[in-house]
């Protein structure tokens, strides 16, 4: 199980990246028999979340990208190529990072939700084992607001998304809040952000365990490169996708609202209402994560000196992913796999090193995972939608089973009205997506043999149980026993990101298969044209 198998090249890489891969590494059998020594009692913990790092940016996927640190926690420690978000959106993700929970159990439905008084955050039960937390960098949860969230001793924060540089260009300087004082900013914000760890880091003593969130603005958009990665980096090796144009062959089976949003604030024909050229887009965003890189290679560094690395165990993730022309959109929040999976690695605290974990990994595994690495648990009263994957990630036997698969949710935004409500669920082989609210088709992916989700297999009769099985476990792993499946409704502000470019293309069709003359004998409802009993007007 601690071959370097994905350390093979571009290629391979690549391939086991999305979901290709024929290896099974690390399944729960494998890891039986063959534990390392238990974990040291307490180990310290950086979690460093960036944002919007979609799958694929680390340079060891991509050669456009340049991250050696990040190739280095890769090949060094644990690789989880099948890590995902629950929710493809930053506040709804984070909160799920934080509680533990799916978005329609913690509430955080859109970016300016507000948390429910007395929401549990798991670095409270850190506080609780004795362990000493930090949190430094983007919040974004709870409007717009920075002020200081139970679970953290030291607290360095900033309204919103933040920005990336340290004034408005007019000579007036962004602030931050710093345990509940307002102080201005100094710098560009992911090397700002990266020197409060350093300096949090240098202050532990080791007498205390530590918990430290690390948590970047970059890099989301609109990305700003630090000033000495402005011209690095190759714009000739970026690759857009084959997904991105508009031909007959890429919508083919495709839901109407990807069409639509083709030519909107989400899409590649008017993206954010601009003539913003995709290419430049994401050289400046591979440009950006440049500084993350180098912080997380200080922090190592850190570490290292200060004889730690030992006993601290180190995980980046991502809090969505990102589309780069897909399908002809860009952004995020719907449920294709370059939105919905995301960065995920780990190192140091005695882990064995050079494994790839292949179990799906979620966003909701991490409180449960933290506090199983910090050798306590959730206080009486709280429950977690998510799994510890604690031992997978600790070489240690694993007592199965592991989940199949893993259900998502997206909540239409008034604000963002191109992505519907969605309610997908991820398996090993197959993907499963459905809408709530618009007139729309359902959509049935092949993993293994179509990574890119190019043809939609919804209508196909050789899978009908397979598409039948997997409606009702999304259903059910909904948890609608509990009466909370309904669909969040939000506060409309305005009209929202409505604009299209006159010159632009054209809305959606209906797929070809609902097309009828009005004679044939399957005009019943959907039940049953599918092969069902009708039920009813
Ligand atoms: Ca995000």
């Amino acid at each position: 199980m601690t071959n370097l198998r994905f350390w093979c090249g571009p290629i391979a890489a690549a391939a086991l990246a999305i979901g290709t891969a024929v290896t099974v590494n690390a399944s729960p059998a494998d890891t039986r028999g063959k534990a390392e020594a238990p974990a040291r009692p307490q180990p310290n913990i950086i979690f460093i979340l960036n944002d919007d790092q979609r799958y694929d940016a680390m340079g060891f996927l991509d050669p456009a990208l340049r991250t050696p640190n990040m190739d280095r926690i890769a090949r060094e420690g644990v690789y989880f190529p099948n890590a995902f978000v629950t929710t493809a959106l930053c506040s709804p993700s984070r909160a799920s990072i934080l509680t533990g929970q799916y978005m329609h159990n913690h509430g955080i439905a859109d970016n300016n939700i507000k948390f429910r008084p007395g929401t549990f955050f798991f670095p409270m039960a850190l506080q609780t084992a004795g362990y000493r937390t930090a949190f430094i960098g983007k919040w974004h949860m709870g409007g717009h607001s920075d002020d200081p969230q139970p679970g953290f001793d030291r607290w360095i924060s900033f309204k919103g998304q933040g920005e990336y540089l340290p004034d408005n260009g007019k000579g007036v300087r962004h602030t931050l809040n710093i345990d509940g004082q307002r102080v201005e900013r100094r710098g560009y914000i992911t090397d700002e952000l990266n020197g409060f760890a350093l300096d949090w880091l240098k202050q532990q003593d080791g007498k205390q365990p530590f918990f430290l969130y690390l948590s970047h603005k970059a890099v989301h958009a609109d990305f700003i490169p630090a000033d000495r990665h402005k011209d690095t980096l190759s714009r000739e090796a970026i690759k857009l996708p084959d997904s991105m144009a508009d031909t007959p062959e890429n919508y083919e089976g495709k839901p109407r609202w990807t069409k639509d949003q083709r030519n909107s604030w989400h899409g590649v024909e008017f993206p954010y209402h601009s003539t913003l050229d995709v290419v430049d887009f994401k050289l400046r965003y591979n440009q950006t994560l440049r500084a993350v890189d180098e912080g997380i290679g200080q922090i190592l560094a850190t570490l290292e000196k200060k004889g730690m690395l030992e006993n601290t165990i180190v995980v980046m993730m991502g809090d969505n992913g990102f589309l780069f022309g897909e399908h002809g959109m860009i952004d995020k929040r719907s449920a294709y796999e370059e939105s919905m999976r995301v960065p995920l690695i780990a190192f140091g605290g005695g882990m064995p090193g050079g494994r790839v974990v292949d179990q799906i990994v979620a966003n909701i595994d991490i409180a449960p995972t933290f506090l199983a690495l910090a050798g306590t648990a959730a206080p009486q009263g709280v429950r977690f939608d998510g799994m510890s994957y604690a031992d997978l990630m600790m070489g240690r036997p694993f007592k199965g089973p592991w989940r199949t698969s893993l259900s998502y949710e997206y909540y239409w935004e008034y604000n963002y009205p191109q992505t519907p409500t969605t309610f997908a669920l991820r398996g090993d082989r197959y993907k499963y997506i459905q809408y709530h609210g618009v007139w729309d088709t359902e959509e049935l992916y092949d993993l293994k043999a179509d990574p890119r989700e190019m043809r939609n297999l919804i209508a196909d009769p050789a899978l009908r149980q397979v598409v039948r099985k997997m409606r009702g476990d999304l259903f059910a792993s909904l948890d609608p026993e509990q009466g909370r499946s309904s669909v969040t409704f939000t506060q409309r502000l305005d009209e929202g990101s409505v604009l299209r470019n006159r010159n632009g293309s054209g809305p959606g069709d209906f797929p070809r298969r609902w097309l009828r003359d009005g004679t044939e004998d399957d005009l019943g409802n959907g039940q049953k044209a599918e092969g069902g009993q009708p039920v009813g007007h």
